[in-house]
């Protein structure tokens, strides 16, 4: 028998390399099973009817996680968009870079090219790679033009195909970019953006609330378009602006496009949705599927595009090899800046399940998102406990396509890949969750250090986690963070504090 065949009885997945041969362990398993990774916006861990929802059906969400592994401790790596995207492409948590905050719609992109991403690895793996949707890692140089090419961006770091929602959704400019160019942009008509200065003479949100359909209840009250005043300003590509209404079918066709176009060789599909981000303003057929108003019916609507996704693997015979992927970029929020209803409406839904806080919170609610993975035939259906975090896809991925992962680039990095598909119950030993501020998990055991800021915000009324004196909890028989046990670990505090230190100091 060939040692190839010995070691695959004993359940020993095998790599060829040259003549010769390695435990997967060692050289990777150079398996190339299609990637869909499908990232919500804001969603909540109990947002989802498999972790607790019950006045919004999440059907196709739910799918996943009967047919997969469902995460009771995966977490974002920021409580913010822009840094938890930069962190899970890059494999860098984004405090150690200045620069990754929530970004501006004008802003530069912040992943360098050349360094090694998830998809640039995936793509040396023989992967083709896109991305559709939500995009906000800054595209072009400084003071990019609009209305010309719009590079660097996603193809400069990894990606062969990309169709973009360039910031979010309360962000101008409100068009789509494809590859390097607006989309449906009139040459007559340039676009001119600008945040902090106004520009042009389009109508505000602040000067004319008579035109909105959507009213802001705290920002958001610059250009408008349709109907909806957003942060920046925004002038001309009228024939190019986006209908938010639309905005879930445009980039769900889009993302089945590439599924399809993609189907006969390894491909990565970072399908970046826009809901259940602000502005929530669903297409009209989802309007009134919930009594929790807007914020409910586009968690319709984002389980509607998840089904769509669904749908095109089983109608390609794609689903067997596709791990399938789903997550949130933070936690969840309820009003995030337009007067929506969701908070009038909310009554007894918790959208951060069991945790406490939301999204810009050091609370577990920031960072403790749905996490589901599927894989049909490869990862066990149950539930896992096991830590890991988004940080932790690039070299998990480089793991499962037999890359090997650059540590120098992306140090964060940790290969989960046994916890990711249910073989092993335990991931990492320690997590740096990132609010405002850092925060330490070890274990069940989580540390907040003593900060300033205040305890709650005023604008979306999330407790931030924040408080004058250190804060330890002991999530194993305290989940909710209500009792800060501190003061009766003195050791545990210093020590957890030493520890994040150090990681905090650690150069790249
Ligand atoms: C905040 C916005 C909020 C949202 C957030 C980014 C205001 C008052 N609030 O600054 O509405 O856009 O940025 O959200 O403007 S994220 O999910 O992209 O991180
Ligand atoms: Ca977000």
């Amino acid at each position: 028998m060939s040692v190839c065949r010995w070691l695959r009885l004993c359940g020993v997945a095998v790599v060829v390399t040259a003549g010769l041969v390695l435990p997967a362990s060692a050289a990777g398993r150079a398996s190339r099973p299609n990637i869909v990774l499908i990232y919500a916006d804001d969603l909540g861990y109990g947002d989802i009817g498999c972790q607790g929802a019950t006045r919004v059906k999440t059907p196709h969400i739910d799918r996943i996680a009967r047919e997969g592994l469902r995460f009771t401790d995966g977490h974002s790596p920021s409580a913010t968009c822009t840094p938890s995207r930069y962190a899970m492409l890059t494999g860098e948590y984004a405090w150690r870079k200045k620069g990754t905050g929530v970004l501006p719609g004008d802003a530069r992109l912040i992943i360098e090219p050349g360094r090694p991403t998830l998809p640039s690895i995936l793509q040396q793996a023989g992967y083709r790679t896109g991305v559709v949707g939500k995009w906000h890692l800054g595209l072009g140089t400084r003071n990019l033009d609009w209305n010309g090419d719009i590079q660097p961006g996603p193809l400069e770091i990894g990606f062969d195909r990309c169709f973009l929602i360039p910031a979010t959704g309360d962000r101008v400019p409100c068009v789509y970019v494809e590859q390097r160019r607006v989309v449906g942009l009139d040459p007559a008509d340039p676009i001119q953006v600008a945040f902090g200065k106004p520009l042009g003479s389009e109508p505000t949100g602040k000067a004319h609330p008579e035109l909105l359909k959507v009213h802001p209840s705290h920002g958001h009250d610059m250009t408008i378009v349709n109907g909806i005043s957003r942060i920046g300003y925004m002038t001309g590509g009228k024939a190019a602006r986006w209908v938010d209404e639309d905005m879930a079918d445009t980039i769900t066709a889009k993302a089945v496009e590439f599924v399809e176009q993609q189907r006969d060789q390894p491909f990565f599909l970072f399908f970046s949705l826009h809901d259940i981000h602000v502005p929530r303003v669903p297409h009209p057929r989802f309007v009134g599927k919930t009594d929790m108003g807007p914020r409910g019916d586009c968690i319709v609507q984002a389980d509607w595009c998840v089904g769509e996704i669904l749908a095109a693997l089983d109608r390609l015979k794609l689903a067997e090899n596709t791990l399938v992927i789903f997550s949130s970029d933070n936690g969840p929020v309820v009003d995030d800046g337009y007067k929506d209803d969701a908070v009038q409406k909310l009554a007894d839904h918790r959208p951060a399940g069991p945790w406490r806080g939301g999204k810009y919170s050091a609370f577990e609610g920031g960072t403790r998102v749905p996490l589901l993975v599927r894989w049909p035939g490869k990862v066990q259906p149950g539930v896992s406990e096991a830590l890991v975090c988004q940080v932790d896809f690039p070299a998990s991925l480089a793991a499962l396509t037999g890359q090997s992962w650059n540590v120098e680039t992306g140090p964060d990095s940790v290969n989960v890949l046994p916890a990711l598909l249910g073989e092993l119950p335990a991931g990492r030993d320690h997590l740096v969750e990132h609010a405002g501020s850092l925060s330490l998990r070890v274990g069940t055991w989580k540390f907040i250090p003593a900060g300033k800021g205040a305890r709650v915000s005023a604008n979306t009324n999330t407790e931030l986690g924040n408080a004058p004196e250190p804060q330890l909890y002991d999530l194993a028989s305290d989940p909710g963070e209500t009792t800060n046990v501190a003061a009766q670990h003195p050791e545990r505090v210093a020590e957890m504090g030493r520890r994040l230190e150090g990681i905090r100091s650690q150069a790249r």
